[in-house]
């Protein structure tokens, strides 16, 4: 047996993704780790050739380490008649999650297994994943995403490593061993089986595992109700229990009161704690060692029921008592919360829990008393205060707060930025905050610079290696900051140049094959591309380009030529429930029918809006952007990642000061960005004032435009507009309106100055190194979870 190295055998609980997957929990135990490291090891070439192959452009990154082998694939695969490009194309996204919380694990996975940390993910293997959006008449349409269609040539099944996860039934008291116990007697049991997808690190031997559970029938359900001879129905619910991990839930915001949702969130949290407690038991015959092996990580409130799962299993199954069981739990835990607004804080109605997890509701009821015991400790006669501090939530309907009991239990909470983390400590859980400080930190997220420069960007990725004179970027991104040194060097600045002009002619000739618009190389490439959300404000990003159509309409030839000619391009999905979203949408494409043929503008504004948006359109669209935006209102967007991405493209960003935004511009220097609106210390006192229309007189006219059918679909835009009408206009569109304008003009007047937009250009991909991913889960490793790199010794 290995002698154990780290200090911890270590767990994460995320929501995360392979591509893009939305429920994740990691383990990271040493000596286990090690030896499927070496289960791996048997596979290692097959492995490395899986996370090339899964690069959908090799062309000239000569300088990738592997991208030897990728030629000698793709000269077999030619020899067998069949074109690499051609057939890698035909591999989907496994879009197993709903946006940034899912891709930024995905990031995370790769940097865990690059900087050998001992890691292990947890998911579901959903059947269908995010609905794919195709666009009908500049409607949204969601069709299912079978993406399994074909079978996945990169998973494993272990049909050896399956659990069962049980459900409904009742609570009963029993007597043992003179104690009184209480006792879960499900009704349900549903099999969860594993699927492994190892994910190789970078420029090492580690690879890590991503598992994912299927659900499948359970035997033993079936041969209770055989013995009671109801065949049909035994048959009907081998089916039913398949449903459990079929499709994955698209909103992104709220699920409230679901309860399909509710099982799908105990199925992985049950399997994977079963998985991670059974390798724990093969070492060890009790628990005291529990917190010291073994880190969970909470990525949003989704898997908190795992919290319960634990106590459950250690009082009722383990026989621990109850105040042991509860220490273990809080050494063990720790929580990122993603969100900014209440709605995406998870809420279960009680009597949903009682009846899905009837044992779980005792055990958070139990937690609840003795937090508010300790509270009341505290607190005294706060009861506003205890109230707010709830696990239950009194009212019409009465719910279980998951992210109260992550708060009560975790030993760090986990804010996304800087500013997020402020956010979270003066609004949303200020009560929690004032009591207990020290639980709260922030990590500002990250992106890996392997998939988002090295896989998407491979010209990017050889200019890189070749100034800096090295490739020990790639795993060490810090190096980065060394082409400052060469910002104003007129052949990087050609070279640059060039890099972009070749991404751009790639995202061009997509653009034409998807939507048919012919757009001109020599146009700023504008591209806003993100989950379609209120707070995003892709509404404010449409009337900005209102108004340019409107300025342009309204020019003379002679300043039509000191035009900046842009292309705009704005992607991404509206949950299927959400109307305001989807009107956005069909905005868009209104805007676009209108501008894209008027001879006035010609080549000086397209509007493209690029349907299906997912990871790999964004691979595409990123390394071809002149300029993106972040626009959402300050306050809203808990920390955002596509920035980030832009960033080491080197794309410039035009961002209000939100989220992540905030440590971009201190990296690399406000200047070299675009930043504008309110800030978000002034948001509360301009929603009081209410004074959108009337503060720009700009607005007013854009909004008039599209209420009074400029665009046509008169009285389908009407709720739209009423939305930002003054005295409504809840996320500042009116308000900020005059400062995007202004932000707008100063990104034409760079781009006029090639010299100096080239020039900022290098220095925000210069300036990107904090926000690798590798940084943010070196921070996790030594803050929160009290681990380090355990190097694969062969
Ligand atoms: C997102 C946040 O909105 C985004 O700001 C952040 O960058 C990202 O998480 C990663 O931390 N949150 C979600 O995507 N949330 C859900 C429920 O999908």
């Amino acid at each position: 047996m290995m002698q154990l190295v780290c200090k911890k055998i270590f767990l994460i609980m995320l929501n995360l993704l392979l591509l893009d997957q939305d429920s994740i929990l990691m383990i990271l135990k040493l000596t286990r780790h090690w030896r499927i490291v070496s289960g791996i090891g048997l596979l290692n070439d097959g492995m490395i050739l899986t996370s090339i192959l899964r690069r959908k452009t090799p062309s000239d990154c000569t300088s990738f380490r592997l991208s030897f082998l990728w030629d000698q694939y793709a000269d077999a695969l030619s020899q067998l008649g069949f074109d690499y490009e051609v057939l890698a194309e035909q591999e989907g996204d496994a879009a197993l999650g709903n946006g940034g919380l899912a891709r930024l694990a995905a990031c995370q996975m790769d940097s865990l297994a690059t900087l050998d940390y001992p890691a292990w993910g947890y998911g579901l293997r959903y059947q269908y994943g995010l609905f794919r959006q195709i666009i009908v008449d500049g409607f949204q349409h969601e069709q299912p995403d079978f993406w399994l269609n074909f079978g996945n040539p990169w998973e494993i099944e272990r049909v050896h490593v399956s659990y069962p996860v049980k459900f409904y039934g009742t609570v009963e008291e029993e007597v043992l061993n003179g104690k009184t116990c209480r006792v879960w007697i499900p009704a349900e049991s549903v099999e969860a089986v594993a699927y492994d997808n190892p994910i190789p690190g970078y420029g090492t031997r580690n690879a890590i595992n991503l598992r994912l559970w299927a659900a499948k029938p359970s035997d033993q359900y079936d041969m209770e109700s055989y013995t009671t001879g109801d065949y049909i129905n035994a048959i009907v619910n081998r089916q039913k229990a398949e449903t459990i991990s079929n499709v994955l839930y698209p909103d992104d915001r709220s699920y409230q009161g679901k309860e399909l949702r509710l099982k799908q969130q105990y199925f992985f949290v049950s399997a994977s704690l079963q998985d991670i407690i059974r390798r724990f038991k093969d070492l060890h015959n009790n628990f005291d060692e529990f917190p010291e092996k073994v880190a969970l990580q909470i990525n949003d409130t989704h898997p908190s029921i795992a919290i319960a799962e634990v106590m459950r299993v250690l009082v009722d199954e383990e026989h621990l008592d109850w105040s042991k069981a509860w220490g273990i739990a809080c050494k063990i835990f720790s929580v990122t919360i993603h969100a900014v607004q209440p709605e995406a804080l998870e809420k279960v109605p009680i009597d949903l829990l009682g009846s899905v997890l009837p044992r779980h509701l005792e055990i958070i009821y139990e937690i609840n008393y003795c937090l508010m015991e300790e509270l009341k400790k505290i607190l005294g006669q706060d009861y506003d205060k205890l109230s707010r501090m709830s696990i239950i939530e009194e009212g019409a309907v009465k719910c279980i707060r998951m992210a109260n009991l992550s708060l009560a239990c975790c030993h760090t909470v986990n804010g996304v930025s800087r500013l997020h983390l402020e956010t979270l400590k003066t609004r949303v859980f200020k009560d929690f905050y004032e009591l207990w400080p020290q639980k709260f930190q922030f990590k500002t997220n990250g992106v890996t610079q392997r998939r988002w420069i090295v896989v998407s960007n491979p010209s990017l990725c050889s200019i890189i290696s070749k100034w800096l004179g090295t490739e020990a970027w790639i795993r060490n991104v810090d190096l980065i900051a060394g082409l400052r040194e060469y910002a104003e060097d007129p052949d990087l600045h050609a070279e640059w140049k060039n890099m972009k002009k070749v991404n751009k002619m790639r995202l061009a000739e997509y653009i034409e094959t998807l939507t048919s618009v012919k757009v001109s190389l020599d146009a700023m490439f504008d591209v806003q591309i993100k989950r379609i959300h209120e707070y995003k404000r892709q509404l404010l990003n449409i009337l900005g380009i209102i108004h340019r159509y409107d300025c342009i309409k309204n020019m003379d030839e002679s300043d039509k030529r000191r035009v900046v000619p842009r292309v705009c391009i704005i992607g991404g999905k509206a949950a299927p429930g959400y109307e305001v979203a989807k009107k956005i949408i069909k905005l868009c494409h209104v805007v676009a029918d209108k501008v894209n043929i008027d001879p006035d503008v010609g080549d000086l504004l397209k509007v493209v809006f690029i349907p299906d948006y997912n990871v790999s359109v964004a691979e595409l669209v990123i390394p071809g952007t002149d300029l993106s935006q972040h626009l959402s209102t300050a306050g809203h967007e808990a920390s955002g990642t596509g920035c980030m991405k832009f960033l080491m493209n080197g794309s410039l960003l035009l961002a209000t000061a939100d989220g992540s935004a905030v440590e971009i511009a201190e990296e690399i220097g406000a200047a070299n960005m675009f930043l504008f609106g309110a800030k978000v210390d002034e948001v509360p006192a301009l929603r009081e004032k209410g004074t959108s229309l009337k503060g720009s007189l700009q607005f007013a006219r854009v909004v008039r435009m599209v209420r009074d059918g400029h665009f046509g679909f008169k009285d389908y835009f009407k709720s739209l507009c009423d939305t930002v009408e003054e005295g409504k206009d809840f996320y500042l569109l009116g308000s900020d309106f005059a400062s995007y304008l202004e932000a707008q003009a100063a990104a034409d007047r760079a781009f006029v100055d090639q010299e100096k937009w080239t020039q900022m250009s290098i220095l925000s991909t210069a300036g990107s190194g904090k926000f690798s991913s590798d940084r943010t889960i070196e921070e996790y490793a030594e803050q929160s979870w009290g681990i380090e790199p355990c190097k694969c010794p062969f």
